[in-house]
């Protein structure tokens, strides 16, 4: 993507993203909702710290992109790219944990644990992932959606977000510092931990825009194809950026000794493969006329951006 094209691209992100950041942000209020007794501020004021402040909103976008394709209710779709980025927050909260990789540093300011406390971090990232099925099961109250794909909605979160997807992925990265896994399993991990939710982003907008199966496993392809792009393009930018540029500390998995594809093949192998993961995205988006347009500028965002 040329220079130009990237602004332009940038500038449609983050339009995205205030409508994202305006709708958790009227989510984390303080009055109590049906079923609720009282919510706690300063537990507000660290889920607001770790969901509000910063962060690209990409998989929002490619959530609300993937809907549009397919004509679907936008304001349903930034519902269920809000409960997505929910997921999402949480997990860079825990990640960040002094039991994890033990970060200072997030978006550009502190985490929400040095910002507040640990424990206070860890139900701020708690109480962001049940909001985010919470959104999830109050689509029906507002939209017309479908028991049917609510729950494969709900479901299809569940599944990436979990014990065989985003947290199991965490698990075998946590293992692999101790035992370096092979390509393969590196592959693996990364599809777990990063790859997950990215493919479900894809795909969910696919199945409340009412795809057809074939476009939904399209869908489900292309996510697939740019979460290993996303990862590597961020151990590339680990490798090669600073800590100021990325808002987040630069070189850990050097330091930590971590197993990754750049250590194993070297930065300009990692320029070629993701190259090649684009032309294999535009493939796959090939049968979509100039509506699957910014679907093809994320991906290109996704192996050119800086942070
Ligand atoms: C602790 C349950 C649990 C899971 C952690 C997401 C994750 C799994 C770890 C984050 C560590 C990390 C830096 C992974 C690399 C890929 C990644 C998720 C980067 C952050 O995503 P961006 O760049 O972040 O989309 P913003 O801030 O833009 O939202």
């Amino acid at each position: 993507m040329k220079h130009e094209e990237m602004i332009a691209f940038e500038i449609l992100l983050q339009k995205n993203a205030h409508h994202v950041t305006t709708l958790i942000d009227d989510m984390l209020h303080s009055r109590t909702q049906e079923g609720e007794i009282v919510r706690p501020e300063r537990l507000l004021e660290a889920m607001r710290h770790g969901a509000l402040a910063g962060g690209k909103r990409l998989r929002p976008f490619l959530l609300m992109s993937s809907a549009a394709l397919f004509d679907a209710n936008p304001t349903l779709a930034l519902h269920v790219a809000a409960s997505l980025e929910c997921v999402h927050c949480y997990s860079l909260i825990h990640d960040d944990l002094p039991a994890m990789d033990d970060d200072d540093l997030r978006r550009g300011q502190p985490t929400v644990h040095k910002a507040f406390d640990e424990a206070t971090a860890i139900l701020a990232g708690d109480a962001l992932l049940t909001l985010a099925f919470d959104i999830l099961a109050s689509l029906t109250q507002s939209f017309d959606i479908s028991a049917q794909t609510l729950l494969h909605l709900i479901r299809s979160l569940a599944r990436s977000s979990g014990v065989g997807g985003m947290v199991g992925g965490q698990m075998l990265d946590l293992a692999a510092v101790r035992e370096c896994p092979e390509e393969t399993g590196i592959i693996t991990l990364q599809a777990m931990k990063t790859g997950a939710l990215i493919r479900y982003a894809c795909e969910a907008g696919a199945l409340i825009g009412g795809a057809t199966p074939a476009d939904q496993a399209r869908l489900a392809a292309f996510g697939e194809n740019i979460g290993l792009a996303f990862q590597l393009a961020d151990d590339l930018l680990d490798a090669t950026s600073t800590t100021s540029a990325l808002g987040k500390k630069a070189g850990k998995d050097g330091q930590a000794g971590k197993a990754t594809l750049i250590a194993l093949h070297g930065v300009s192998w990692a320029r070629q493969q993701l190259e090649g993961l684009i032309r294999q995205a535009d493939e796959i988006l090939a049968p979509f006329d100039e509506r699957a347009d910014p679907l093809r500028q994320a991906a290109r965002f996704i192996v050119q951006r800086q942070n």
